[in-house]
């Protein structure tokens, strides 16, 4: 049995988040760590909240709340649609939590003792009309390295590059729109990632098989232009990590906090030891999956992430782990997505384009959004939501070809024999043939979803389903039934073992629609079907099942079109 140890970049807490968010990183997270459950692996599969930093700040202050209830009310809000879109976090965390606290302060004197922290005495951004500093994203201006107009002061979203908010040209606050911006003297902590550079070198070309998208990123921050700056890790902010050596004060230092992208990461280590102490379990049973020193060096760590965050986790929060010298499990395998399109634009939080969780568990349950968002994963390049395609794809996929084969199966046994799996028949070659090619598949989607390549997972799933629905379609127990009920029966029968196989294989993609047909085939066995033969005999003869509600509704015509127009504009 392998351990592995799963993290999804963790969603900020301002505002519910949109279907590109959640194929981003979280959905396919969930789709690996159930298939990992599925093949009996222990899986550790950890998500947060990421709650510090001005965005939360300034959405508390929108919302007229202390921004400690309205990240508690947004968190609250947050785990119940996760809950709802069917993530199976072992435990969804919260960055502003204690034992975050804690261990970034831990991070940050680790890094001190070993000289890896500077202080700076820099210029910063001060906004007179905010009456505040602004903080990186903060401050909007064009990007020095592409000219995009509306590059932030962390990082330009069109070229991906990691900016001081100086670096921009013609700056202005995001906030107010002022530019009556002055730069005023302030002390901050930076890391010195520069010194790392060997190091985190070495490390990225340890990770030959990731994928290519991920290391040309690192490498390009590694060595273009200057190589690798040293990050600032400090801010002037009342909400956050208060800045420590451990548990000792930082002289010079009071008043500020750690940058949000300091303690965002540690929050993946920080989120085990929430799951341990949740439920009184000693520290030993969260450091097994984090300490290479207390039994994580046998454990595979996936990391899942949208593309604009693969810097900060190939590059800073690496050199926040080799830096503090301590044994902690590094990530030993990245998978990074490109970004989700909304019907010829992109989904925006700021702007409200696009469908929110919450708004498409309105319309349609979890799995319908589910199984397109990862069958359109946005892997080698972006990809586009619109109504037509999510239309079509429902009806085709789901309704038409899993529904439908489920429901004729189990419909022709009630109508010709009756609701348990009939007796009698033995398999030919159409049987035969259609087991090689169930077995030759479902290897192929082992492969695929070993690799994290989730579209093509989607389409050998779906080819197992096609399989099924031809085999039904050319053995015809309706016709044969008329001369040889027999035979029809042993046809039936495999037709109710592969619901039973479906579920199994489809769980991780749709998880709900999967718990359904167990239940209606009346069957608890979740067996990973390692010998297809096999596993076509789970339910014997005399079993009986119920048949299950029509499993996927269609999309009408019209239904699609309301949704077009509701969806058009902007959410308020
Ligand atoms: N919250 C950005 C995002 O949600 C950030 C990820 C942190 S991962 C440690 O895309
Ligand atoms: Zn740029």
């Amino acid at each position: 049995m392998a351990r592995i140890l799963i993290t999804s970049a963790i969603p900020y807490i301002n505002g519910i988040k949109h279907l590109g968010n959640l194929i981003g990183s979280q959905l396919p997270a969930d789709l690996y760590a159930r298939y990992q459950r599925g093949r009996g692996n222990e899986v550790m599969f950890l998500c947060a909240t990421d709650e510090h930093g001005t965005p939360a700040e300034l959405a508390a202050a929108k919302a007229g709340k202390p921004v400690a209830d309205y990240c508690a009310d947004m968190y609250a809000v947050q785990a119940d649609i996760a809950n709802r879109f069917g993530l199976s976090f072992d435990h969804f965390g919260r960055s502003s939590s204690d034992q975050n606290k804690r261990l970034t302060q831990h991070f940050a004197g680790k890094l001190d003792e070993a000289g890896l922290i500077r202080e700076v005495s820099e210029k910063q951004v001060y906004s007179n009309a905010d009456g505040r500093f602004l903080p990186d994203r903060y401050i909007e201006g064009t990007c020095p390295n592409c000219g995009y107009d509306r590059a932030r002061g962390d990082q330009c979203e069109n070229c991906t590059k990691q900016l001081d908010p100086t670096d921009l040209i013609e700056p202005r606050s995001a906030i107010s729109g002022s530019t009556d911006l002055e730069i005023r003297e302030t002390k901050h902590l930076y890391l010195r990632q520069s010194a790392m550079k060997d190091q985190l070198d070495a490390w990225i070309d340890s990770k030959a098989d990731w994928p290519i998208l991920t290391t040309s990123i690192a490498k390009k921050w590694l060595h273009d232009g200057d190589g690798l700056q040293d990050r600032g890790i400090t801010r002037d902010l009342d909400w956050g990590v208060p800045v420590k050596k451990g548990d000792q004060d930082w002289p010079g230092m009071e008043g500020k906090v750690f940058y949000v992208w300091f303690d965002a990461p540690i929050e993946y280590i920080a989120c085990a030891k929430e799951w341990a102490d949740a439920s009184g379990k000693p520290d030993a049973e969260w450091e097994r999956w984090w300490r290479t020193d207390k039994g994580a060096d046998d454990v595979r760590y996936v990391q899942f992430m949208g593309k604009d965050n693969v810097p900060f986790h190939t590059l800073s929060f690496p050199a926040t782990i080799l830096g503090s010298g301590e044994p902690w499990k590094m990530v030993d395998h990245l998978k990074s997505f490109n970004y989700l399109n909304y019907d010829g634009g992109q989904f925006s939080t700021s702007q409200g384009r696009g469908v929110f969780m919450d708004q498409a568990l309105e319309i349609l349950p979890a799995d319908y959004w589910r199984w397109w968002l990862l069958s359109h994963a946005p892997e080698s390049s972006d990809s586009e939501f619109t109504w037509e395609n999510f239309q079509q794809s429902v009806n085709k996929d789901l309704a038409d070809v899993l529904g439908n084969f489920v429901s004729r199966i189990t419909k022709f046994c009630r109508s010709k024999f009756s609701e348990a799996v009939p007796e009698g028949g033995t398999f030919g070659d159409r049987e035969q043939e259609l087991i090689a090619e169930l077995t030759r598949r479902v290897r192929a989607y082992e492969g695929f979803m070993e690799a994290m390549e989730v579209r093509k997972s989607a389409q050998e799933l779906r080819a197992i389903w096609v399989a099924g629905n031809e085999y039904l379609q050319s053995a015809a127990p309706w016709s044969t039934f008329k001369e040889d009920p027999e035979q029809a029966a042993a046809q039936v029968r495999l037709g109710l073992n592969l619901i039973r196989l479906y579920a199994v294989l489809s769980a991780p993609f749709i998880p709900e629609t999967s718990a359904r047909m167990l239940s209606a085939m009346n069957t608890l066995d979740t067996s990973w079907p390692d010998q297809v033969a096999e596993a076509l005999e789970a339910l014997p003869a005399g079993h009986a099942f119920t048949v299950p509600d029509v499993l996927f509704a269609k999309i009408t015509d019209e239904q699609r079109e309301d949704w077009e127009t509701r969806f058009a504009g902007t959410r308020i």
